[in-house]
C-alpha cells in the first residue's frame, strides 16, 4: 500500500486532515507538539466508477483502493539539527512514498503560530533540504574515495554531486529537475526531497471563496517543480467536520 506522510509546522492542521481522511481519532489541538508519535491510518480512495461496476456485476464485496496516511507530528525551524522532535521526526518521513505538505492559511487567534502559508512553506522546505544535504554530503565523501578505485561508483558519485549542488543552494530535489536516472541512483538513500509532493493549503472556514487565489499563490511558488508537485486548497476543519457526519 502506498504511504502518504503529512508534514508541516505545528498547528497547520495535519492531525485534523488525518482525521478527515481516515476517520481516525488523532488529537487535534491548538498547541504545538500535540502529536508526539505518528498516527497511522488507512484512507479509502473513493471511485464512483468502481461503485457502478460493482452494482452492474452484482459484486458481493467491493474493495476500494486504499492508501496509508501517516500523521507525523510537527516540524519546526531547526528540525534538521535536532530542534523540536528533530531527527526522530525526519526519520519518520523517510518511510513514506509521497509527502503531503500541510500549510496553514487560516486565521484564528486561539491557534498559535504563523498563518502565512508562504512562511510555512519556506521553513518546511529548508528543513527538509538541509537534512538531505547532510545525508548527501556524508555519502559523497565516501563515494568519491571509492570511485577512485572502483569505476562502478562513478555514476553514483556524479548523481550525489548533482544533488549536493542543488541542495546546497537550498533547493529541494523535487524542484531540481533531476533526470530519471539520477533519481534512481539516489533512491537507495531515501532522501526526503527526492519524491513527489502534494501540497494542501488549509484555508479558514470564513475564507472558502479565496481557495482558488490561495492555490495559485502557492502553485506559483512551485513553478520550477514540474509535475513533481500538486497543490490543492481546502478548509480542513470543514472537511474533518463533514467526515464525522454519517453517509
Ligand atoms: N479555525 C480553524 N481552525 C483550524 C483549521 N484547521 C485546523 N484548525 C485548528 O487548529 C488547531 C491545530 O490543528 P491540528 O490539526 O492539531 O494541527 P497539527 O499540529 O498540524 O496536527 C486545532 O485546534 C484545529 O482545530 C481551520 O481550517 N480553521
Ligand atoms: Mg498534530
Amino acid at each position: 500500500m502506498e504511504r502518504f506522510g503529512l508534514v508541516g509546522l505545528p498547528n497547520a492542521g495535519k492531525s485534523s486532515l488525518y482525521n478527515a481522511l481516515t476517520g481516525g481519532g488523532a488529537l487535534a489541538a491548538p498547541y504545538p507538539f500535540a502529536t508526539k508519535d505518528p498516527n497511522i491510518g488507512v484512507a479509502m480512495v473513493p471511485d464512483e466508477r468502481l461503485d457502478r461496476l460493482s452494482v452492474m456485476s452484482k459484486s458481493k464485496k467491493t474493495v476500494h483502493a486504499q492508501v496509508e496516511v501517516v500523521d507525523i507530528g510537527g516540524l519546526v525551524e531547526g528540525a534538521s539539527t535536532g530542534e523540536g522532535l528533530g531527527n526522530k521526526f525526519l526519520a519518520n518521513i523517510r518511510e513514506v512514498d509521497a509527502i503531503v505538505f500541510v500549510l496553514r492559511a487560516f486565521e484564528d487567534d486561539d491557534v498559535v503560530g504563523p498563518s502565512d502559508p508562504i512562511e510555512h512553506l519556506r521553513i518546511v522546505e529548508i528543513e527538509l533540504a538541509l537534512a538531505d544535504l547532510e545525508t548527501v554530503e556524508k555519502r559523497l565523501k565516501q563515494t568519491q574515495r571509492a570511485a577512485k578505485l572502483d569505476k562502478s561508483m562513478v555514476a553514483e558519485t556524479e548523481a550525489l554531486q548533482i544533488a549536493y549542488d542543488q541542495l546546497s543552494e537550498g533547493l529541494p530535489l523535487y524542484r531540481a529537475g533531476l533526470k530519471d536516472d539520477v533519481k534512481e541512483l539516489l533512491a537507495p538513500y531515501f532522501l526526503l526531497t527526492n519524491r513527489r509532493v502534494l501540497v494542501v493549503v488549509n484555508v479558514g472556514e470564513d475564507d472558502i471563496e479565496s481557495i482558488p487565489e490561495k492555490e495559485k499563490l502557492i502553485s506559483d511558488e512551485f513553478n520550477n517543480a514540474g509535475d513533481n508537485v500538486e497543490v490543492i486548497g481546502m478548509c480542513i476543519q470543514m472537511e474533518a467536520e463533514a467526515a464525522a457526519i454519517e453517509d
